[in-house]
């Protein structure tokens, strides 16, 4: 039996991100959209830092992207977006998964809330060039792993490649993917896809 989905999303956030994936499974949702769902008490009541994106899957709550993301691609199995726990491409999941967000993702994000995330009197420009710079060190180190790959766990396409993808797609919006041509053929690719909201 198909699960009971419900997704709290806003268009331009990492919502896109399981927006996507539940679409590469073809799993039916219901979607809670707004941005002033942010904070809201029906949002805190499934995810407490009242973010998206967050799910209700048969009733219980989930939130953070990444978790979520790999949760749903569990659930379905034979459509093959993840390898198995226990093996070593479900390693390499993980372990560029945990890449995206601590190298890259916190960077693009800093970048970002000091921006226009935060209020003015709280932002910090001083940052975005240490922040710039530890991006494109990572991404250049993904960069020289992508030569000759076309996606990132085992060469075929993965819900690996959604949650990195997204995040390498917003450095690009940055300005921060210059230099890494592997990483702009490697987003084209995801752009091809017929569910990729990027
Ligand atoms: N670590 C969380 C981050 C979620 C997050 O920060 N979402 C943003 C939208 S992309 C949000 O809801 N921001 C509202 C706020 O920070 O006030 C995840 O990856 O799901």
């Amino acid at each position: 039996m198909k699960p009971d989905i419900t997704l709290y999303e806003y268009g331009p956030s990492r919502s896109k991100q399981v927006r996507w994936t539940l679409l590469e499974l073809g799993l039916e949702f219901e979607s809670i959209e707004g941005l002033e769902l942010l904070h809201s008490d029906e949002l805190k009541k499934v995810n407490p830092m009242g973010k998206v994106p967050a799910v209700v899957v048969d009733g219980e709550p989930l939130f953070e992207a990444a978790a979520i993301c790999t949760y749903l691609a569990d659930l379905m199995p034979d459509k093959e977006l993840i390898a198995p726990s226990g093996t070593r491409k479900r390693a390499l999941h993980l372990q560029w998964v945990s890449f995206a967000l601590t190298e890259l993702e916190a960077y693009v994000w800093s970048n970002a809330r000091n921006t226009f995330v935060l209020p003015r009197e709280e932002r910090e420009t001083a940052l975005f060039e240490q922040n710039n710079k530890a991006f494109r060190h990572a991404a250049g180190v993904l960069d020289k792993f992508m030569e000759d790959r076309q996606f990132l766990v085992g060469d075929k396409f993965s819900v690996t490649d959604i949650l990195v993808g997204f995040t390498l797609n917003w450095g690009n919006s940055q300005g921060l993917l210059e230099g890494a041509p592997n990483l702009k053929r490697y987003l084209g690719r995801l752009k091809e896809r017929p569910y990729c909201p990027m």
